[in-house]
C-alpha cells in the first residue's frame, strides 16, 4: 500500500511511519516541523535527543535498506501543494496526525487558542477537500481523542463513536436512532477534535469519502521495535508542562528525582495506550478500511484506564519517588469514572501491552539515561484554563 503520513515527524507519527515502512508499505511523510518550532517558542526540548529529519531518514535507510520520502509543507496552509502531492503519490491511505495536540498549549493565550483552531480545522478540512478534488478513493485514518466524549462520569460504557438513543415522536412513540456520541470537550484542543468529527461526517455523507476516526487515549512509552534499531531513530519524549503527558511525566519525574505532580486530588480517570500499540492500531486500521459509502468508522484506541493518583502511587512504589498534590491549572472534574468499549481493535487482533510491562525500562533506559538533558524549570504545568488560579499553580511546594 502507498501511505501518506501527515505529521510523520511527531511522537506518534514517526514510529508509525517506521512501522508501516518495515511492514513493506511505501511511506511518504508530510510535516511542517511546527512541533520542533514550538519547542523553540517554549524553550523546552524532547528529553531524548531527536535528530533532524534528513538524518532520521538516512539512519532508517542504513538500518533497513528502505526509503521514506519527506515533504515539508503546512497541511493547513499549502492546499495546492497537498493536492499536487496526492495526484503524484496517489496514496491508498492517508494517516492524519498533523494537528497541534497539547491541551495546555491550546489554552495558554488567545493567540494559542486561535492558532490551534486555525491549524487543526484548516488541516483536516484541507485533507478532505483535497481528497475530493483529487478524485482518488483514498482512505483517511485520523487520530482523534478519547477527550471528545468528555470526562463526566457517564454511568455507562462509552461506545465506539455512536450512541443508540430512543427519540419520542408524538404520542409517546419511541423511535430508535444512532447518533454521534454527544461531544463534551475539555479544552480548545479537544474542541477541535470534536469539530473534526463533523467535517468527517459531512464529507463522508456528501462525497462518500472513506474515513476511520481513532479516538486515542493518552500515549505512554517512548520507543518501538523500529526506533530502537539506531539511536538516530529515537522517538521524542515530551516532559515539559505543556506537551508532557501525565504518565510519561511521572516516569520522567521519578527518573530525575522530582516529586510526581498530581493535579488536585488525582481522582481524574483517563485512558492509556503504549506507543507500540498505537503503531499496531494504525496498521490494523489501514488494513481494515470501511467500504465506499459506509459511515465514518470510529474505534476507541486505548487499552486500559487509570486514575492519576493510582498511577502516581504505582510509580512511587516502584521507584521510591515522592508524590505532591499541586493546585490543578485545568478546569476539569476532580473525580470521574471511565469505562470504555475497545472491542473493535481487540477483534482485529490487538494484543495490548499492559502498564506494568516496560514501566521500569522507561525509567532506566530513557528517563535516567537522558536525565542530564532535563531542564526542571520546564516541568510545572503553568498554563491555566481560567484566570482565577494562584501564581503557584502546577508547582510542588517542595521545589
Ligand atoms: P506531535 O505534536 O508530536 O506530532 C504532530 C506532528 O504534526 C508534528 O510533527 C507537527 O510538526 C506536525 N504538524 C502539526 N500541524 C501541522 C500542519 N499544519 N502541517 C504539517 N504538519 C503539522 O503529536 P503526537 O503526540 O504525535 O500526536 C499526533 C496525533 O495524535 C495528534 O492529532 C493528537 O491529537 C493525537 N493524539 C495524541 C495522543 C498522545 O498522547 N500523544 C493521544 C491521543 C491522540
Ligand atoms: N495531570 C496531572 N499531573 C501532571 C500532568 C497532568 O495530574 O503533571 C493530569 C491532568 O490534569 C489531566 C490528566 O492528568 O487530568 C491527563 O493530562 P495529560 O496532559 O496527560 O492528557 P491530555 O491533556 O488529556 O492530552 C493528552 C494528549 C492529547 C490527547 C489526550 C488523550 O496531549 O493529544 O488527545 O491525551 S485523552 O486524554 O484520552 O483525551
Amino acid at each position: 500500500m502507498r501511505v501518506l503520513v501527515l505529521g510523520g515527524d511527531g511522537f506518534c507519527g514517526w514510529p508509525t511511519s517506521l512501522h508501516l515502512s518495515a511492514q513493506g508499505h511505501e511511506v511518504a511523510i508530510v510535516d511542517n516541523l511546527s512541533r520542533r518550532k514550538i519547542d523553540i517558542e517554549l524553550e523546552a526540548e524532547s528529553l531524548t535527543p531527536i535528530r533532524p529529519m534528513s538524518e532520521r531518514l538516512q539512519a532508517w535507510k542504513e538500518a533497513t535498506g528502505k526509503d521514506i520520502a519527506f515533504h515539508n509543507l503546512d497541511v493547513s496552509q499549502n492546499y495546492q501543494r497537498l493536492l499536487d502531492l496526492l495526484l503524484e503519490f496517489r496514496p491508498d491511505a492517508i494517516v492524519h496526525f498533523a494537528e497541534q495536540r497539547a491541551a495546555p498549549y491550546s489554552m495558554k493565550s488567545s493567540w494559542h487558542k486561535r492558532y490551534t483552531v486555525d491549524n487543526n480545522l484548516g488541516a483536516t478540512n484541507n485533507v478532505l477537500a483535497a481528497v475530493v478534488e483529487s478524485g482518488l478513493d483514498i482512505h483517511i485514518a485520523h487520530l482523534g481523542t478519547m477527550g471528545v466524549y468528555g470526562y463526566g462520569t457517564a454511568g455507562m460504557k462509552i461506545p465506539e463513536g455512536y450512541l443508540k438513543v430512543k427519540v419520542e415522536v408524538g404520542d409517546g412513540d419511541l423511535v430508535d436512532q444512532e447518533i454521534l456520541y454527544p461531544a463534551n470537550p475539555g479544552s480548545i484542543y479537544h474542541m477541535t477534535k470534536t469539530q473534526d468529527q463533523l467535517l468527517f461526517y459531512f464529507y463522508n455523507k456528501n462525497d462518500k469519502i472513506r474515513v476511520t476516526d481513532l479516538h486515542q487515549g493518552i500515549v505512554w512509552g517512548t520507543q518501538t521495535k523500529d526506533t530502537q534499531l539506531d539511536e538516530r531513530l529515537i522517538n521524542r519524549f515530551d516532559y515539559d508542562g505543556d506537551y508532557g503527558t501525565v504518565l510519561n511525566r511521572f516516569l520522567m519525574q521519578a527518573g530525575v528525582g522530582y516529586p510526581l505532580t498530581v493535579h488536585g486530588t488525582g481522582g481524574q480517570t483517563r485512558a492509556f495506550i503504549h506507543i507500540q500499540d498505537t503503531v499496531k492500531c494504525i496498521e490494523l486500521a489501514i488494513s481494515n478500511p470501511p467500504e465506499k459509502g459506509e459511515r465514518v468508522q470510529i474505534l476507541n484506541q486505548m487499552t486500559e484506564t487509570h486514575r492519576v493518583r493510582d498511577l502516581a502511587q504505582m510509580i512511587a512504589g516502584k521507584t521510591g519517588a515522592a508524590i505532591e498534590n499541586v493546585e490543578n491549572p485545568r478546569n476539569e472534574a476532580d473525580e470521574n469514572d471511565l469505562h470504555v468499549a475497545n472491542d473493535r481493535f481487540l477483534h482485529l487482533g490487538l494484543n495490548p501491552i499492559t502498564l506494568n510491562e516496560g514501566l521500569m525500562e522507561e525509567v532506566t533506559d530513557i528517563t535516567k539515561k537522558y536525565a542530564e538533558r532535563c531542564d526542571t524549570s520546564r516541568i510545572p504545568c503553568v498554563s491555566t484554563w481560567t484566570g482565577d488560579k494562584s501564581d503557584h499553580v502546577g508547582t510542588p511546594k517542595s521545589v
